[in-house]
């Protein structure tokens, strides 16, 4: 089946995602990229015109404009991918599949953004809120890093849309909400080995050149906010 994709990229956010799960299936697509409106980081008015969500990631497929990430994944894979890069329910990896692609917006990022926001209205580390925000978020990269110890990737043998959705988390969102996995021995190791991944690389360099991946331990100083 022929694409007719297009992403409508906003550069420095999560439709980074999309990119490089399509660069690792080799669809077609015409990218269009958009910059965040200073100083708020928003999305630009004409990125807001094209769905009513307004947010990072927006496709269009013939007459379909279709938003957010977990859903723009399952079209594509449905429709485009023929069974590559997810696991049919016959698989003895298909519930930790399930789990770690839905994990990343489901909970990890609903956490590190919901962190951001009670910081940035000047909560203190040590308010009720953030604490049992922190925690959870501790609690998922503890359950992460245990993973990648025994596995080279989150499904488990193979690579799948589980790991394209969930390094932006501990990358590019590192620009916004700086924190540090230093901790984490394993989803370090992890990151770089997914860095050297051709479709990701080829994905980082359509989508926003010039910006390193972080992939690194510690997060930029120069952070967004
Ligand atoms: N749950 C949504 C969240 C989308 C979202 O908040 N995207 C951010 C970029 S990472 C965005 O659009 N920010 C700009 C804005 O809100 O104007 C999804 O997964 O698509």
């Amino acid at each position: 089946m022929t694409s007719t994709l297009t992403i409508h990229h906003l550069r420095r956010s999560q439709s980074e995602r999309v990119v490089w799960l399509c660069e690792e299936l080799s669809i077609p697509y015409d990218l269009k990229s958009y910059d965040r409106e200073t100083p708020n980081l928003v999305a630009p008015e004409d990125y807001r015109k094209i769905h009513w969500a307004g947010t990072s990631p927006i496709i269009e497929d013939g007459g379909l404009v279709l938003a957010e990430t977990n859903a723009i994944f399952e079209y594509i894979l449905t429709k485009y991918a023929n069974g590559r890069l997810s696991l049919p329910p016959t698989h003895p990896q298909y519930g930790d599949y399930l789990f770690w692609l839905h994990r990343a917006n489901g909970t990890m990022q609903p956490g590190l953004v919901t962190l951001m926001f009670l910081r940035l209205s000047g909560n203190s580390k040590e308010d009720f809120g953030c604490k049992v925000t922190q925690k959870r978020i501790d609690e998922n990269f503890e359950a992460m890093d245990a993973r990648l110890a025994k596995f080279p990737f989150l499904a488990g043998d193979e690579f799948t849309a589980a790991d394209c959705m969930s390094v932006f988390s501990l990358t590019t969102l590192r620009l916004f909400i700086p924190f540090s996995i230093e901790s984490y021995p394993n989803i370090v190791k992890y990151l770089e080995r997914m860095s050297h991944r051709a479709a990701y690389k080829r994905a980082m360099d359509k989508g926003d050149p010039g910006l390193e991946p972080l992939i690194f331990a510690n997060a930029p100083e120069n952070a967004l906010w």
